[in-house]
């Protein structure tokens, strides 16, 4: 008999095949008020867990003795937590890299359609309200030479600031835990403090992995920090900003506009004062949302499923020490960063 894995996501089917190669898979099209049981049911004598967009908490953990390793199909971990794993002996694999360029091509897609008013002038056609030769009410800025910056320099953030520098000729700024060496040298990026970041930037993109230390790091104090023509933009998970500072400021003019991916609760209610906002954009987290990219992220986590349930997990892998514990060697820790 076939071990069990649980697919928590709809995936295509070579991805599905992959894993029922070697296991025996249950697979379950997101997880939601309707099938929570079910999907909880499986979860017994399960050794794998694969999927995405659904936190994985003690109450989980505890229906799934027998789990040895979770594949998230996301780079973000923020659906986990890593210590409470490693104590369980279960390892964390995620999928970084693969979904790098095309979460940054969604962050530039925000800083041109925040700055040249891309979606509202859009509507302004179709809605037919474009009857004569437009005037400076309609005008945009500038992105070409204007100041990013990037809080939080990993892979997005350098990715971010090679579009930046290399394709904008725009002068960048970045925070993060450590300086990055590689992209001061590549992009002429400068590390400075968040307060000088937020003072300076043109615009400010988020790109840092949701942390206990990021979570909320930019409230009203930091947004008035802010330069009240710069725009923010967040490609990384909502909680990072205190949201309802951010409709205040942008409400009190205090902030030119957002571009936003991500939302302190996903789905965004429809409600949501920033939907009445024409300087808002918002997204429903697509940051990695290509038809290329989506299936670039199942197959690595398959494989990387694959790879830590046979004991040969050497890349992708959160909590390192838990393989290291199963007396895996060689193993390169993926940290959490975007
Ligand atoms: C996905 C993401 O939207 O990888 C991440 O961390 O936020 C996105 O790429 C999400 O994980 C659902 O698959």
């Amino acid at each position: 008999m076939q071990e069990k894995i649980v697919l928590y996501k709809k995936v295509a089917d070579d991805v599905l095949a992959m894993l029922q190669q070697a296991y025996r898979v249950v697979q379950f099209d997101g997880v939601n008020a309707g099938n929570r049981a079910a999907f909880m049911a499986q979860l017994e004598d399960a050794v794998g867990l694969i999927g995405a967009s659904v936190k994985i908490d003690a109450t989980i953990l505890d229906l799934a003795p027998r789990l040895k390793a979770i594949s998230s199909i996301s780079v973000g971990i923020d659906q986990f937590d890593p210590a409470d794993l490693s104590k369980r002996g279960i390892a964390l694999l995620n999928t970084p890299d693969v979904l790098t360029e095309t979460t940054a091509d969604t962050g530039f897609a925000l800083i041109l359609a925040t700055a040249r008013r891309v979606v509202e002038m859009a509507d302004y056609v179709r809605q037919g309200r474009w009857t004569h030769s437009i005037g400076d009410d309609c005008f945009g800025s500038d992105v070409q030479g204007k100041t990013l910056g990037i809080v939080g320099m990993g892979r997005i953030g350098g990715a971010m600031a090679r579009r930046a520098s290399l394709g904008f000729g725009m002068p960048v700024l970045y925070s993060n835990r450590h300086p990055n060496p590689a992209a001061e040298k590549a992009y002429g990026a400068r590390f400075c403090p968040l307060a000088t970041l937020l003072q300076s930037a043109d615009f400010v993109c988020i790109t840092a992995p949701l942390t206990p230390e990021t979570h909320g790091m930019i409230g009203a104090t930091e947004l008035a920090q802010m330069r009240s023509s710069a725009i923010l933009i967040n490609i990384s998970r909502g909680s990072i900003i205190d949201e309802t500072a951010l409709i205040s400021a942008l409400e009190n003019g205090r902030l030119r506009g957002a571009g936003l991916d991500v939302f302190e609760r996903e789905p965004l209610s429809p409600d949501s004062r920033l939907l009445q906002m024409p300087n808002v954009v918002a997204l429903p987290h697509i940051g990695s949302a290509t038809h290329e990219t989506r299936h670039g992220m199942a197959v690595c986590a398959a494989q990387n499923l694959l790879d830590a349930l046979s004991g040969k997990a050497t890349r992708n892998v959160v909590n390192a020490e838990v393989l290291t514990q199963m007396r895996q060697f060689g193993i390169q820790s993926s940290q959490p960063s975007l």
